[in-house]
Order: C-alpha cells, then sequence, then structure tokens
C-alpha cells in the first residue's frame, strides 16, 4: 500500500478538518459556505498540515548548518498556491476526492483564489519557478521580497482598448501567509550623515539624523518541495510607520512627522511597477529597493548571528543572488551593516560581501539599465552613497592601474559616472559571479554589452539557461497529459525531467502518438469553453491554436504576428478557392500603462479581431482572440491547448524567453527567431521540429552597429507587403479613422520618428515569417508528421526544467549541500 503523504490527507480526517475550519471561521455548515469560504476553509487544512513540514525544514537546517541562497529579487510571479501546494504534498487527487464527497469540486475552489501577482512576466515568474524547484532538490533558501498591496494590474478590454483596474489581491486574505511581528526592522531613509571617532577603537561612527524611518514587517509563505518535505520560505515585507510618540502629548511637530511617516509607509509598498525591460527612474521604487533589502539583510545576519560568532565567515553560510540589479543596493548596504554594525573594517567587508553576492542579468534592453541620479541617490540613501562613493574610487583606481591613460575604460566602467549611479557595474565589480539566463544571451553580454568586464574579469562570467517547473505547467496545468506521461514511461519525470526523454521511442508509435494527439484536442477543447466564457467567442477546437502569450513589447513583435494575420486576410479575401487550414490566433498580454505604441498594437489586435470574426464570407477560416487579463492561472490552460508557439523576438533581443520552454514541454513546436533559448530548443529538439526563420544575431547587431537597412526600400518592393502596412492608415481596422495606427505606421516607415525607422526589423522579416508559416500550415496538414513533431516536443524538453538550471547555480555559484527532512508528522 502506498503511504499518504501525511494521515491527515486521508479523506474522512481532511473533510473533519475542512468542516471545522467551516464552522470556526464563518459559524457556518459546510452546504451554507459560499465557494469562496470553502476556499479558506480548505486552504487553512492545508496550511495546517505544511506548517510541521516547515518546522521540521528549519529544524533540520539548523542542525545541519547548511549553507542556505537568499534569493534576492523585486518581483516573485507565484500564482496561485492551493493546487500547487495540494500538487507538491502528492495529495491533490486524495483532497479533489474529500471534496467531491461534499459535493464540491476541487477546480471551482481553486479558482476562487486570486493569482498572487507580485511580478511583471518572465523575470518574476523565473523566481517563482526557482523557488520550487529549490524546495524540491532539498536546499535551504529564502526568497526575500515585497508584500506590494497591489500587484499587476488586472487587464480589462474595453472597446478594444487596455484598461488598468487595481489587483486586490489580498481583499479577501491570504491563508497561505504568515505574519511575523517579532522580526521586524527598521528602515532609514535620507537626513544627514555625521560621524565620530570612537574613543576607545579610534574608529570612525557614522550617525544618520533627521532621518524617516518605516517599521520593516516580514510576511512568510511556504514553498513546499515535491514528496519531499522540504518547505523553505518566502518572506515578503510589508511597511507600517513607527509610533514611538505620545498621542496624548504630541506636539506640532511630532504629529506632522507621524503622518509623514505614516504615509511614507503607506506608499513604499503600496504597488509592483508594472513596466518590464524599462526603466523610469523614480524615487519611490528606490525605496523600494532599499527598503526590502535593508529589511532582508538585517534579518540575514541576525539568523546568522544566532549560531556563528565570526560575521567573517558570512560567505560560508549564507550566498545572495540579486535578480537583475533591482537589488544591489545590497552590496553597500551589506558593506554599510558589517562596518557600522558589525564592527568590521573596509577590506574584511569588502572580503564577505564579494565573495556573497552574485549577479544575474534577464537583458541587454538599454532603456531597461538601472541608472540613478546621483543627486536623489545621495539625498535618500546618503551613506550608502559614501560607501557606493568608496568602491567606486577603488575600482577606478584598479582600471586606472590596468589600463594607464585609457580614460575610455573609466567612462565604460565606472559606477559612477555622467552623475549616475550605475547600477549593473556596481553588481558586476562587486560581485564574484554575473550570469545570463541563455546561452546566447550570456555570449552577447561576454563579447558586446559587459565586453569590458568581461575582458578585466573573465573568471566571473557564466551561463545559466533559464528553465521551467513541470510540476506547475505540466503536472498541474495539464493533468491529462501528465497522468499519460506517467502510464507510459512512469512519474520519475516529475522530479528528473530528463527522464521524459524515455518518450522517444513512442514516435514512430502510432497509437501512442494518436493518444497525444488526443489529449492535445481535449485540451483544446478546454480552452475553447474558456474562450466561449470570457470573450464570447466560438472557436473551432480542429482549427489550428497559433499562440503569442507575453509582455506586450515591440521588440517581442506582436506587430508582426498581427500583420502577417491581416496579409492572411487579405489573401483569403482575395483568392477565396485557395486551400487554408483554419487558424486561431491567440493573444495575450499586458502593456506597461505608459507604453503607447504597445497599447496602441492592442487595440490593433483587437480591431482586426472584431473585423475578421464577423467576415462571415470567410467561414470560419480566421480567427482571432484576444485574452485578457493573461496571468499565470490562465497561462496553465494556454500553453496545455496550443498547436504552434510564437516566439518571434528580434534575434539578440530576447535574454531567454521562459513561454517558448512551458510550450514545448506542452507539446508544442516553436515558430520563432534564433533568438535567447529557442536557440537551445533547436539544439535539442532538432530543426526538422521547429520553425525558424528570420535574421540571426550577428545580422542584427551587424545592422545596429554600420547601419544599411532600409525598411522603405522594402515597402516599395513588396506590394502586399505595403498593403498591408498602408491598412494601418488607410481606416480598414478603423472605422475609416486614419491616425488611429499612424504611430504604428510610422514606428516602421518614419525616420523621424525613431533613430532608425523600423527599430526591431519587422519587415525585414516578414517574408521570412510568412514562409515559416506555410511550412507550419504544411506541416500540420500531415497527420503524422504533425503528431511526431509535437510529441518529439515534449520529449525533448528535458533540459528545461528549473531543476536543471538550480543544480548549476547550486555546483558553479552557491555551493549548497542537500538537507533531508522527515515528515513533520
Ligand atoms: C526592469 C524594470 C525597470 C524598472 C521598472 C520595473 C522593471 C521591471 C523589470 C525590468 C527588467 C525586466 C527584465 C526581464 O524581465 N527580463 C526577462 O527575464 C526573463 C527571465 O530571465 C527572460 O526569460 C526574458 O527573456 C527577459 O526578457
Amino acid at each position: 500500500m502506498i503511504l499518504a503523504y501525511s494521515k491527515r490527507f486521508e479523506k474522512e480526517a481532511f473533510k473533519e478538518m475542512v468542516k471545522d475550519n467551516v464552522k470556526i471561521l464563518y459559524r457556518k455548515t459546510i452546504e451554507e459556505a459560499t465557494s469562496q469560504q470553502i476556499f479558506q476553509a480548505v486552504s487553512y487544512a492545508v496550511k495546517d498540515i505544511i506548517i510541521d513540514d516547515w518546522l521540521a525544514t528549519q529544524e533540520e537546517c539548523r542542525k545541519k548548518d547548511a549553507k542556505m541562497v537568499y534569493y534576492m529579487s523585486m518581483e516573485f510571479l507565484m500564482g496561485r498556491a492551493l493546487g500547487n501546494n495540494l500538487i507538491n504534498m502528492m495529495s491533490y487527487k486524495e483532497v479533489r476526492e474529500a471534496l467531491e464527497d461534499m459535493n464540491i469540486d476541487l477546480n471551482v475552489i481553486e479558482d476562487q483564489e486570486p493569482d498572487p501577482a507580485l511580478g511583471n512576466g518572465g523575470l518574476g515568474r523565473l523566481a517563482a519557478c526557482f523557488l520550487d524547484s529549490l524546495s524540491t532538490l532539498n536546499y535551504h533558501a529564502y526568497g526575500c521580497g515585497i508584500r506590494y498591496r497591489y500587484g499587476m494590474f488586472k487587464q480589462k478590454i474595453e472597446n478594444g482598448y487596455q484598461v488598468e483596474t487595481p489587483d486586490e489581491w489580498l481583499k479577501e486574505g491570504n491563508p497561505f501567509e504568515i505574519r511575523r511581528e517579532e522580526y521586524a526592522k527598521e528602515v532609514r531613509f535620507g537626513g544627514d550623515i555625521r560621524f565620530e571617532k570612537d574613543p576607545e577603537t579610534g574608529k570612525d561612527i557614522f550617525i544618520q539624523e533627521n532621518y524617516e524611518s518605516v517599521r520593516a514587517i516580514p510576511y512568510d509563505m511556504p514553498i513546499v518541495g515535491y514528496g519531499n518535505h522540504v518547505v523553505n520560505t518566502l518572506r515578503i515585507w510589508d511597511a507600517e510607520a513607527i509610533t514611538n510618540f505620545s498621542l496624548a502629548s504630541f506636539d506640532r511637530g511630532d504629529y506632522h512627522k507621524a503622518v509623514e511617516q505614516e504615509n511614507l509607509a503607506k506608499m513604499i509598498v503600496d504597488v509592483l511597477y508594472p513596466n518590464d525591460n524599462h526603466y523610469a527612474g523614480k524615487e519611490l521604487r528606490l525605496k523600494q529597493q532599499y527598503f526590502f533589502i535593508s529589511a532582508s539583510l538585517q534579518a540575514m545576519i541576525a539568523k546568522y548571528k544566532k549560531h556563528h560568532d565570526d560575521i567573517r565567515k558570512l560567505p560560508e553560510k549564507v550566498v545572495i543572488q540579486m535578480n537583475d540589479t533591482h537589488p544591489t543596493v545590497a552590496i553597500p548596504e551589506l558593506m554599510r551593516l558589517l562596518i557600522d554594525v558589525e564592527g568590521l573594517d573596509w577590506d574584511e567587508a569588502w572580503d564577505v560581501t564579494t565573495k556573497t553576492c552574485a549577479y544575474t542579468n534577464h537583458t541587454i534592453m538599454a532603456e531597461a539599465l538601472e541608472k540613478w541620479p546621483v543627486d536623489l541617490f545621495s539625498r535618500l540613501l546618503p551613506r550608502i552613497y559614501q560607501i557606493v562613493q568608496e568602491i567606486d574610487r577603488r575600482f577606478v583606481s584598479e582600471v586606472r592601474a590596468k589600463y594607464p591613460g585609457n580614460e575610455e575604460k573609466v567612462k565604460k566602467m565606472a559606477i559612477l559616472w555622467d552623475s549616475q549611479v550605475h547600477m549593473a557595474r556596481m553588481a558586476i565589480i562587486s560581485g564574484f559571479s554575473v550570469n545570463g539566463v541563455a546561452k546566447l544571451h550570456t555570449e552577447i553580454l561576454k563579447h558586446q554589452e559587459l565586453k569590458d568586464f568581461y575582458e578585466m574579469m573573465p573568471q566571473k562570467f557564466n551561463n545559466k539557461t533559464n528553465g521551467i517547473t513541470q510540476r506547475r505547467f505540466l503536472l498541474h496545468g495539464n493533468p491529462l497529459l501528465a497522468d499519460w506521461i506517467t502510464g507510459r514511461i512512469g512519474d520519475g519525470w516529475i522530479t528528473d525531467l530528463s527522464k521524459i526523454g524515455n518518450l522517444k521511442v513512442l514516435v514512430n508509435d502510432e497509437q501512442a502518438r494518436r493518444e497525444f494527439m488526443q489529449i492535445k484536442y481535449q485540451n483544446k477543447v478546454r480552452l475553447a469553453a474558456y474562450i466561449k466564457e470570457h470573450n464570447d467567442i466560438e472557436v473551432d477546437s480542429e482549427s489550428i491554436f497559433d499562440v503569442q502569450v507575453k509582455r506586450l513589447h515591440e521588440y517581442k513583435r506582436q506587430l508582426l504576428n498581427i500583420l502577417h494575420i491581416m496579409y492572411l486576410y487579405n489573401q483569403i479575401k482575395e483568392h477565396p478557392e485557395m486551400s487554408f487550414y483554419p487558424r486561431t490566433f491567440i493573444f495575450g498580454a499586458k502593456a506597461a500603462a505608459g507604453y503607447q505604441r504597445a497599447k496602441e498594437t492592442i487595440k490593433l489586435i483587437n480591431s482586426v479581431a472584431e473585423v475578421v470574426n464577423n467576415d462571415r464570407s470567410i467561414n470560419g477560416k480566421l480567427k482571432i482572440v484576444f485574452i485578457e487579463d493573461y496571468r499565470v492561472s490562465n497561462a496553465e490552460l494556454i500553453f496545455a491547448a496550443a498547436d504552434v508557439s510564437e516566439q518571434i523576438s528580434t534575434a539578440s533581443k530576447e535574454a531567454s524567453g521562459t513561454s517558448n520552454m512551458k510550450f514545448m514541454l506542452n507539446g508544442v513546436p516553436t515558430l520563432g527567431t534564433m533568438d535567447g533559448a529557442n536557440v537551445e530548443i533547436v539544439e535539442e529538439v532538432g530543426e526538422k521540429n521547429a520553425f525558424i526563420f528570420g535574421l540571426s544575431s550577428e545580422e542584427v547587431i551587424n545592422y545596429e552597429n554600420n547601419g544599411g537597412y532600409n525598411p522603405v526600400d522594402i515597402y516599395f518592393n513588396d506590394w502586399e507587403l505595403k498593403r498591408v502596412i498602408d491598412q494601418l492608415t488607410d481606416g480598414t481596422y478603423s472605422d475609416g479613422d486614419h491616425n488611429m495606427y499612424r504611430n504604428l505606421y510610422n514606428s516602421l516607415l518614419n525616420t523621424q520618428c525613431t533613430n532608425r525607422a523600423d527599430t526591431y526589423f519587422i519587415l525585414k522579416d516578414f517574408r521570412s515569417y510568412a514562409e515559416a508559416q506555410k511550412k507550419v500550415e504544411e506541416a500540420y496538414r500531415d497527420d503524422h508528421r504533425w503528431s511526431k513533431i509535437a510529441l518529439m516536443n515534449t520529449a525533448c524538453s528535458g533540459k528545461f526544467t528549473s531543476d536543471r538550471t538550480i543544480e548549476e547555480y547550486v555546483e558553479d555559484i552557491w555551493k549548497l549541500e542537500k538537507v533531508a527532512v522527515p515528515s513533520g508528522q
């Protein structure tokens, strides 16, 4: 007999727990409770069971004194917790049956949970996958971030336009979190720095005066490993005012200060900045960064000192991974804590800091590079700024020693340059590791963007190709396929995705392929029902589901996709007799609220959809669906149901991409450029199981550096493409309005608009994209061939698990040891 994960998940016991919780929380019987109340009751029951393992994990890690990683990130795009926790506790089916006994549908209950959307896109979701893998692989880890009151905005589509509404994810309370009042920390901003000599030691003591401060209060969320009783912690910080004055005797000054601090505290954690790959330089953003970093590092040092007395040995027990430059103030803040609080001298503190911090780069987009004006930075963080100056001073003299007379090097490498603090430079100079997120991306960093640093310190650079967790994106998101795979090759793939390669032998087994495609079809029906419910559009589940879901950004080229759809529509209209396999083009994308062209692209997609979907003359051959509020929960349905994975960024611009991997895992071939991790996907699956087109990254970079590309030449030489582009301004998709898409039109053709027209080579790649799309259609018409392609994609996806990525981080950067945890029951 297989033992239950926990006795408390056994049917009758679990049912009792849920009933008790409904009674205690709501004074109701299970029959009277609403779905939301049942969700809360079930979640509390699950949390209760998790807590025993959580305690056991802490205890084991303490006993073993295992080194741990602090994964510092402004974003954790966790997605819903209930279903995932049940999956990882191997109790999803038991709980589903227990609830069925009480006439409750677990799917409905799961749907009550808001998506904790504390992230924008790839970078935040990667952090969430990493936490899942860390726990599953028995490593001790903390995720540290911010408990934003409002996460990523909710997207509504009104009249074709994106409308943002607040994401009130905490409205009903979060049953999985625990507030840890006892670990609150104070964080100080602004004021003046005065220094005194310590009469005993003669050392400088730095005293901050006239500052504002807030209290940081941690909320802990459990991160449950798969089937191993390991529970790590995601610690997200809330802010409160420090009210240490007496209300009875307040004078005006105190009162004003109190109100100000109250406001500061509220504002700091109020909202996640909804920008992705675009840096805006907002003061509040820097406050957020310092707030969670200072609190996390204070907590980290306090935890270390509980069981260790030599702070110089900190790097033996902890490592800090900085998720992009957003947490880079960790470097000067750690220096400050070591020098000003722990009493180390500069060299000792520098030794500790540089052995503790490592940096991951996630983008080469110039507009995403984080830089802070010196006046803002020094006003907000006066002591931190002094430390940055000293780090910079020492580094610049190293550069001058190494490259005498070469001031160009200083200009390109100094942390402080042009009255700005360059965060990536600080991260590279002060960390012991710099990694990119896919092979191609890392090569571009080494030889283009970060060339000077690579030349000076090549040993720091390494690649860690991203990955995704198969637990959420297959086991939870695609239960039919997960069961089928387990039936065929056993369940080893759940914790060792390389085993999925055992499916390769089935590629010539017709029966197996038929079953595989049958599951795909059922998932398409499931998504079609979602689309019917949310968009009121009927889609044909027999048509090709061609999907592009990701943040809306010009470099990701949703515009190329929709222009091509406009082109297909023209063709079908012109040649009604032409053979054309029915297609459903599915989009999902949020645009940053202030990103005009991105928003225009959403409107364009919806306008084309409106025209095409209502044109009865094309017999439903083309359908276009824009899925509102694309997020982790509906993503799971989408990946499972897709036939074609659109990964069409301008080569060199997408650092890695991770949706490409989620599609692949679910048996979806890539239609894409040789960019980011697409390159490695093709390497794994083979060219004949992917559809590749477009300029290479070398070609793009070459045009960027040397010129020689003029989209206007293409426009005048390709009348079909010209017609599509002209349709942007001739009123076809705008009820006669000639200006609605003028910006998009200009972005493609008008040099005055940007430094170069068609910055992202849409016209250049158009024909090659259209060709690749034709090949997709051809392949799809051939059932045999297509089912092989689909199955091969799943079978070759083993490399792209975040488990592999995490093992590489552990081996090359973090040097952690595994911790075994006995069941906490
Ligand atoms: C930058 C900024 C600038 C300030 C405002 C908020 C904000 C938020 C995010 C970013 C940088 C985003 C970088 C990013 O998400 N990169 C993506 O990282 C994925 C995981 O490594 C990777 O798969 C994607 O290719 C890459 O675009």
